[in-house]
């Protein structure tokens, strides 16, 4: 495919063309990204999350900017959940990383809701994946607000960054969304205003109650983005996770269960498009139903004898 051999050959256009493809939906994407599969699984891969406005991007911007001195290949994808914009719409208001966004090493792309949010943490992965093919050494994914979408999203990732701002209440805004579960690495930021001990004292305790057995206890910085304070350590901290990922072999752990959570979720997805394109339209789901609001057949019985049909041996 030209496109894929423009991308190998670093073409940021080419890049940016398959983004769309997958991103859209286009008839072509499952053809990209069956050509680049084979040069994934090289890049690091970063899952920054936490409550609208906490300072991710402000962070993120920091963060690029040291690993870019440290020679790095960046990507970043922006994910906002709540938004119906996507393909760069919202880049510059929404991420502010504007001079980020020449930089050749750098490749920044916003991503929306279009479609389902399942769909989109799919999309997002794959995304990744193209970035990672390109020869991007870290990838950075970024979703704003809070919720179950957000830990779909940064499931794909390596390391998850949760940031968390002290004083907005002592529901410590991420708990009720599991997002705790997902830190690997925390950042307070914001720490120039109040409230700081009192939140680290929470995600303390949050972390000692929470039982299960751990071989890495997430650390907890305190930044000021919008100064650069607290980066270098924030760095250190997310450095020594992935070291950590790799001494123990979790780092495999976890990228071998993404895979089969990935095909699985893949061959869902197909399997329900043949049972919307193929059974529903059938005679026999029709007459079966009829059946069935005729009270002459049950649910159970006429589902078995469908399933029975498309898988005759298994099933
Ligand atoms: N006081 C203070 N303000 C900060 C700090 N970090 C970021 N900000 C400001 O907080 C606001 C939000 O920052 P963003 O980086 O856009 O936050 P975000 O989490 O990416 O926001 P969304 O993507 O909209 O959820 C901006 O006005 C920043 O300048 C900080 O450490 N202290
Ligand atoms: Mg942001």
């Amino acid at each position: 495919m030209d496109l894929v051999t423009e991308l190998f050959k670093g073409s940021r256009l080419a890049l940016a063309r398959a983004i769309t493809a997958v991103e859209s939906e286009y008839d072509t994407a499952s053809a990209i990204m069956k050509a680049i599969y084979p040069k994934t699984g090289r890049a690091q891969i970063l899952g920054i999350t936490g409550a609208p406005g906490a300072g991710k991007s402000t962070l993120t911007d920091k963060l690029v900017k040291h690993y870019l001195k440290a020679g790095k290949k960046i990507g970043i994808i922006a994910v906002d959940p709540t938004s119906p914009f996507s393909g760069g719409a919202i880049l510059g208001d929404r991420i502010r990383m504007n001079d980020l966004t020449l930089d050749p090493n750098v490749f920044i792309r916003s991503m929306g809701t279009r479609g389902s949010l399942g769909g989109l943490s799919r999309k997002t992965s794959d995304v990744a994946k193209l970035m990672d093919a390109f020869g991007m050494d870290l990838i950075i994914i970024e979703t704003v607000g809070v919720g179950q979408s957000e830990v779909d999203i940064v499931k794909s990732a390596d390391t998850t960054l949760v940031v968390l701002v002290p004083g907005l209440g002592d529901d410590i805004q991420a708990i009720k969304a599991g997002i705790l579960e997902i830190g690997d690495v925390f950042a307070i930021n914001k720490a120039d205003r109040d409230g700081c001990d009192k939140l680290n004292v929470e995600i303390e305790m949050m972390l000692d109650l929470d039982g299960r057995p751990r071989t890495w206890r997430p650390p907890i910085n305190r930044t000021v983005a919008s100064r650069d304070e607290g980066v270098d350590e924030l760095i250190e901290s997310l450095d020594a996770h992935f070291a950590h990922l790799v001494q123990t072999g979790e780092l495999e752990t976890r990228r071998q269960a993404r895979t089969r959570d990935e095909i699985l979720g893949m061959l869902e997805e197909q399997i329900g498009r043949f049972v919307s394109r193929v059974i529903v339209p059938s005679e026999s789901f029709t007459k079966g139903l009829k059946e069935v609001e005729a009270r002459t057949n049950d649910p159970y019985s006429l589902v078995n004898s469908l399933v029975a049909n498309i898988f005759p041996k298994n099933l």
